[in-house]
């Protein structure tokens, strides 16, 4: 089959944003620092990708005390690392399920042929987590491409993340649909030319999907013929 779907990750396999925001507190309290973010903040927080961006975000444009003026990088860096362990062991312990519909899709998708893929701003151990904790041992094998977090040089709304899946696949922008939760996904995905669905989620419920080929409050809304329309 030379047509692929791929998925983002955060906000569209699973409602996994307040298990990061709860990450970072975590790392942040282990960390002697009197940081907490809220949803309110946390929403505002999200307007940038990768949680090392995010936290520098956090650190320059919302005046955080605590930062060290030197070795700015690396003291991000392992604090990133320790929310990630926590991030991990929280999606481990079960805290997170699949969105509705997501696996039926995926199967469905499967079963007629179509090829998998990841495309996603989150650290590549989040992924791995999030698979094992939702389809087992199924889970490894289930994507045939995973772009994930640095492995590109910019994060979405850059589309380079969706521009290495599609280099991977082997596949053109046309042969793709792409699914999201958030417009700065959309962004992404649209900017390497490929049709997206938008299933909003928790954190992005009223942000602009203009440019959507299709929206759905979540898969089990959504008809596979209805997918299947959308390849070029
Ligand atoms: C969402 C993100 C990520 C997560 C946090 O990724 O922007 O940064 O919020 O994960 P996507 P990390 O929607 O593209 O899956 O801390 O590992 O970045
Ligand atoms: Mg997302």
């Amino acid at each position: 089959m030379d047509r692929a779907i791929i998925f983002d990750v955060d906000g569209t396999l699973a409602e996994t944003e307040e298990g990061h925001r709860e990450a970072f507190n975590t790392a942040f309290e282990q960390a002697g620092l009197a940081w907490s973010w809220d949803q309110d903040l946390y929403r505002r927080l999200l307007a940038v990708t990768g949680g090392k961006e995010r936290i520098r975000y956090f650190i320059e444009d919302f005046g955080a005390d605590g930062a060290p003026q030197d070795n700015l990088d690396e003291f991000i860096r392992a604090l990133h690392a320790a929310k990630t362990t926590a991030y991990t062991e929280l999606v481990g312990a079960g805290r997170l399920v699949l969105r509705p519909g997501v696996r039926e899709l995926i199967s469905t998708a499967s079963e007629c042929g179509y090829r998998l893929a990841i495309a996603t701003t989150t650290t590549p151990a989040n992924i791995d987590a999030l698979l094992a904790a939702t389809f087992g041992d199924a889970g490894q094998g289930l994507f045939e491409v995973i772009c994930a977090g640095d492995s590109v040089p910019n994060k979405k709304p850059a589309p380079d993340v969706y521009l290495r899946t599609l280099e991977e696949l082997g596949l053109p922008p046309g042969r793709c649909v792409a699914i999201e939760d958030s417009r700065n996904g959309l962004l992404a995905a649209c900017a390497a030319g490929i049709p997206t669905i938008v299933t909003p989620s928790l954190y992005t419920g009223g942000e602009n999907f203009e440019e959507a080929a299709m929206i759905a409050e979540h898969l089990a809304a959504v008809d596979f013929a209805d997918i299947e329309k959308l390849f070029g």
